[in-house]
């Protein structure tokens, strides 16, 4: 599994928290933007509580769903998590509105309004039945994992480490921009996720002219 990526917040919690631990999910940024996470269960189940392991600033989650078979998505739970302004770790219980049966949970995240990565270690799923199951998979809008093509990229401190995990501009010597966010920095190359198509794309570092922070809009 890779650190802080979306399968961290499968099976049973792992993290002694709290703290900043490889062992649940982080998004990208840190208040960049609003989050979410989607998990998956073994069994289809009608819902009744939800049990979310916040393991570092917590009390991000506003929004509770559950997908159908057809992505259609029905609202279990909408509000203030009980965490928000509370300890530095916890475990957040939220009582869902009657649903039918669902396998497919989606946690809603303020990340803007909670400073910080807003870190989840688990996430167990309580049915009307009695049941109770931890996740078996999970995808999130964004993770501070290294993406796959790029997991054996070298990080490197240099003059691009300040933008880490920033919204960028970059010009290159051929007079193309490049809008992303820097998401690491090797020897030669600056590994980027464009704006305009989610790709990550290497940026050879010797045709750079310039790289400057975006601030909100272009
Ligand atoms: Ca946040
Ligand atoms: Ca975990």
């Amino acid at each position: 599994m890779r650190a802080w990526g979306p399968e961290q917040a499968t099976g049973a919690p792992n993290s002694q928290g709290p703290g900043d631990l490889e062992s649940a999910w982080a998004s990208l940024t840190e208040d960049g933007r609003d989050e979410w996470l989607l998990l998956e269960y073994l069994n289809a189940v009608e819902p009744a509580q939800l049990r979310v392991f916040e393991t570092f600033n917590p009390g991000a989650v506003v929004k509770i769903t559950a997908l159908d078979a057809d992505d259609k998505e029905s609202l279990l739970w909408e509000g203030t998590d009980p965490l928000r302004n509370g300890p530095p770790a916890g475990v957040a219980e939220f009582a869902l509105n009657s649903a039918a049966a669902t396998q497919r949970i989606k946690l809603y995240l303020a990340s803007r309004e909670v400073a910080g990565w807003n870190e989840i270690d688990a996430v167990e799923l309580l049915a009307k039945d009695g049941s109770r199951q931890w996740a078996h998979l999970a995808r999130a809008s964004s993770t501070y994992a290294e993406p796959a093509p790029v997991a054996t990229t070298t990080r490197v401190a240099d003059e691009f480490s300040p933008y880490l995990d920033q919204p960028v501009v970059v010009l290159m010597e051929d007079s193309s921009k490049v809008h992303g966010v820097l998401l690491s920095s090797g020897k030669d190359f600056l590994i980027l996720r464009a704006d305009r198509n989610s790709r990550v794309l290497m940026l050879n570092k010797s045709k750079i002219l310039t790289l400057e922070i975006v601030g909100g809009r272009d």
